[in-house]
């Protein structure tokens, strides 16, 4: 049966390999937009890919890469760095082998894995029957490396029913992602020449998972995972995200910070977006969901310009850290320094905005948002995770920056309370559960002396089932059949998972 299935996948595989493709678009949601496995997101042949609402042809943002910056152990800028899919590259598709330290270049990676969630559903339930042919992204889930080298063994989040840490798809085994629709890609830094930046990287393995989840049509998800592989500690990491916005027309436009909400966004400058969206004057934000968004500014096109384009690496540097170019801080109008670019309140007029700044121009812009600093040990990573939210409602611009609260807000509950555990290759795997499947009560065991904090059960629509954190067994009488994973976590932040089937 197995070989059989095997066999099978082999022939499906290489008829259909061409078929793939190192970017792909999305469109679930109320977004279209375009995924490429170089850092550069929402942007394809130089051309803006983030058309909201579908089909308008008015798109929001031109371009959204990953900005990572940190100090080698001689102080030395090591940046990577994505800006457009036209301008230099800093990455590489591919993981990096964890003894040589060296990418695999092989074409095999150059892919965007393209998943939706009828597929995974369909694959659970049909993956046996005759006739039936898994979708390349399935078949071709990266999830346990297949490849020589030492890479890590687990590469891409998955449903692993028989708990053997091998991702096999032939005995209805599934990527494990949350919502409607994502794509995955695997990059690294090690590309010889940081065409970009100019310098060298540091040996980062990234896990980029995007996706858009039904009850939030508005907003697209991101996920990096960024992992240092190299035997170097780096200080003074920085880890961004960069955005260079459209809303419409792009040269009428202003933008904000919120630190509150660890989100910058962008509004329209006047209150009649000249092409695309005329009247309904939307704001486009970009929100950290795990973490704190610590610094944010904006720069001009202008390389000469102190306050513009970076051009050396100390410039990138300084950019990540809030600091001109010159190296002078970021100052509000009260002449104090701040780590945030127009952090008043546009919604409510108070503090330091274009909005009320006489003179400010409305123009072209882009943001900048960093978190910082870390320090990364071999081994040590960074998880961003990263909400896309597109606020169009009616009324003036300024009520829309009030909506955009609404809707931040909103995006960061969901995130809290379902997606949290969603898309995550868990740190720890002690948790045993059993009986497995199960009928009438789950119980598990943890090692001793862990105390967890929270319990949840997640089926695989991503939708969470919140218990005290002091239960001991779940009654499952009450679920459908089923698959679901059980999610622990301890007062360390550590989390522990496994899956349960429900088969009464
Ligand atoms: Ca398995
Ligand atoms: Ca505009």
């Amino acid at each position: 049966m197995k070989r059989k299935a095997g066999f099978f996948c082999g022939l499906f595989c290489s008829l259909f390999l061409q078929a793939q493709q190192p970017d792909a678009m999305l469109e679930k949601g109320s977004v279209r937009y375009g995924v490429a496995n170089n850092g550069v997101l929402f942007q394809q042949n130089g051309n803006a890919a983030f058309e909201i609402p579908k089909g308008s042809g008015v798109h929001a943002i031109l371009s959204s890469g990953l900005w990572i910056g940190g100090l080698d152990s001689s102080g030395g800028i090591r940046l990577s760095i994505a800006a457009y899919d036209t301008s230099g590259r800093d990455f590489l598709p591919g993981p990096i082998d964890r003894t040589s330290i060296l990418p695999d270049d092989s074409s095999y990676w150059n892919y965007v894995w393209h998943v939706d969630s009828m597929e995974i559903a369909d694959h659970t339930s049909l993956y046996n029957n005759n006739g039936y042919q898994a979708p390349w992204s399935i078949a071709n889930w990266p999830g346990s490396n297949t490849r020589p080298g030492n890479y890590n063994p687990v590469l891409a989040p998955f449903i692993d029913l028989n708990n053997n840490s091998i991702y096999e798809p032939q005995m209805g085994e599934i990527p494990h992602v949350p919502g409607t629709e994502a794509a995955y890609f695997i990059m690294n830094d090690k590309r010889p020449q940081h065409q970009q930046s100019g310098t060298q990287g540091m040996g980062l393995e990234i896990y980029a998972l995007v996706y858009t989840v039904a009850e939030m049509p508005n907003t697209v998800f991101v996920k990096y995972r960024i992992v240092n592989r190299s035997y170097s500690q780096y200080n003074g990491v920085f880890a961004g995200i960069y955005t260079d916005f459209m809303l419409g027309n792009p040269d009428d436009n202003y933008t904000s910070t919120d630190s509150l909400r660890n989100t910058y966004f962008c509004y329209n400058g006047l209150p009649y977006d000249s092409s695309g969206y005329l009247g309904m004057a939307p704001v486009m934000g970009v929100k950290r969901l795990n973490g704190k968004l610590n610094k944010t500014i904006g720069f001009n096109w202008d390389p000469n310009d102190p306050q513009g384009w970076p051009q050396t690496p100390q410039d990138y540097y300084n950019y990540l850290n809030a600091v001109w170019k010159d190296g002078s801080e970021l100052m509000d109008p009260n002449s104090s320094q701040t780590s945030f670019l127009y952090q008043g309140d546009p919604c409510d007029g108070a503090g330091w905005t274009e909005y009320g700044s006489s003179g400010v121009v409305p123009g072209r812009r882009n943001m900048l948002g960093s978190s910082g600093p870390y320090t990364l040990a071999h081994g040590q990573g960074i998880t961003l995770d990263i909400a896309y939210i597109f606020t169009q409602k009616q009324g003036d611009v300024l009520a829309n920056v009030c909506d955009f609260y609404n809707d931040a807000d909103a995006v960061q509950t969901y995130y809290d309370v379902v997606l949290t555990s969603m898309g995550q290759t868990p740190e720890k795997s002690t948790l045993r559960v059993y009986p497995n499947p199960a009928h009438k009560e789950i119980h598990w065991e943890l090692q001793e002396g862990i105390e967890s904090t929270s319990i949840q059960l997640i089926d695989m629509q991503g939708k969470a089932r919140n218990y005290s954190a002091s239960i001991t067994a779940i009654d499952v009488t009450d679920l459908a059949n089923g698959i679901y994973l059980l999610w622990i976590t301890d007062r360390e932040g550590n989390m522990y998972q496994n899956m349960i089937v429900v088969n009464h």
